[in-house]
């Protein structure tokens, strides 16, 4: 690093030194997408109030849903289990000033809520704050990048033990994913140098279990290529994409899938579907997009869905399940199933009816 990097370092760090002053109690670090990067930053910046502030209370709080395969397979192998708190139960207003990391909007649609933050710590360019909150921005590839710059800075220890080695490789995973391994437009230097800086500790192993997570093939060689899927739709950044039927267990991998395709440059909203048997329809939408409405798609798309049983349908945050009458339910390869789904999500996203991609 430079010398006019680290004194413009120093001087971010100052203005959040005040930030971080006003608040009383408990410092609550906020992040509203649950991903690697996110929570990489938020347990470092937690770190380094802790080393560098003595801050004793400080807690990571997360909106938004956590059921990817991938993110537990980072909580369980990483140890994070006890660490991140949900806020889906807790009204915004009662979790009072907050710091956000990788985002800079105090209006998270996904989670329906508006937050108070007093910074935030963000490279995404579309940052929305109210009035005298302090904006450390800073157009890196990933916010990761940005608090392990202030953490050298800071000069912070490095020890050898199971807590940073955890870190590390938490770090260089959430780096390396944001920039699709370093493929993406928006990557520097810097992201590729704090990865490095990271992988001299991380745990390789942990690395790769973090990093490739358990794909049965079939659909490894779906997420390989967006050319390679079996049917889909493009418009715009949308892409739709069906897969063939899935079993209930199987249902995970629809997650993972949207994970990596909305990582794919020129997508920001995927919505990913199947038939699931004796089930109904299944889907997960994904976005990068900090202002799609992902409650409101998923609405749209299972309120299109027709004739749904008494039970009616599970909307979660970034997925839906249509329950379908027994007499409607999709046996394996009906294609009149799949066609009328097709329908009823072209229209749910006002797309033109939904064709096969190839
Ligand atoms: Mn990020």
């Amino acid at each position: 690093m430079d010398e006019q990097s680290v004194a413009r370092i120093k001087e971010q760090a100052e203005k959040l030194k005040v930030a971080v002053a006003s608040i009383s109690g408990e410092v609550k670090i906020l992040i509203t997408a649950i991903d690697f990067d996110a929570i990489a930053s938020a347990m470092l910046f937690r770190r380094i109030l802790r080393r560098w502030l003595t801050t004793e209370k400080v807690g990571v709080y997360f909106a938004g849903s956590d059921d990817t395969p991938q993110i537990r397979t980072g909580i369980r192998t990483l140890g994070l289990g006890g660490v991140l708190k949900s806020i889906a139960d807790e009204r915004a207003e009662d979790l009072g000033p907050v710091i956000l990391v990788d985002s800079s909007r105090h209006h998270d649609d996904r989670a329906g809520k508006r937050f108070t933050p007093v910074a935030a710590i963000d490279h995404h360019p579309d940052a929305e704050l109210p009035e005298g909150a302090f904006l450390w921005y800073d157009g890196v590839g990933a916010c990761t990048t940005i608090l392990s710059e202030l953490y050298r800075v800071l000069e912070l220890p490095t020890p050898d033990d199971t807590e940073w080695q955890r870190m590390a490789t938490l770090a260089a995973a959430g780096i390396a994913i944001d920039t699709l391994q370093f493929t993406r437009g928006g990557w520097t230097r810097r992201d590729l140098e704090a990865w490095e800086w990271f992988m001299r500790y991380a745990n390789p192993s942990w690395y790769q279990d973090v990093m490739n997570f358990n794909l049965p093939l079939r659909f490894s060689e779906l997420t390989a290529q967006a050319n390679d899927i079996h049917r889909w739709l493009v418009r715009d950044t949308l892409l739709v994409v069906q897969v063939d039927m899935v079993r209930e267990e199987e249902l995970d991998f629809l997650s993972m899938i949207a994970d990596q395709l909305v990582r794919l440059e020129n997508f920001g909203t995927i919505v990913i579907w199947a038939p699931v048997v004796g089930i109904g329809i299944a889907g997960k939408v994904r976005s990068d997009k900090q202002t799609e409405d992902l409650n409101g798609l998923i609405a749209r798309i299972s309120s299109s869905g027709g004739s749904r049983s008494e039970e009616g349908d599970a909307v979660a945050a970034g997925g839906f399940v249509l329950r379908l009458p027994s007499v409607a339910l999709p046996v394996v390869g009906a294609p009149e199933t799949i066609a009328w789904f097709s329908v009823c999500i072209s229209r749910a996203l006002d797309l033109a009816p939904f064709r096969n991609g190839k």
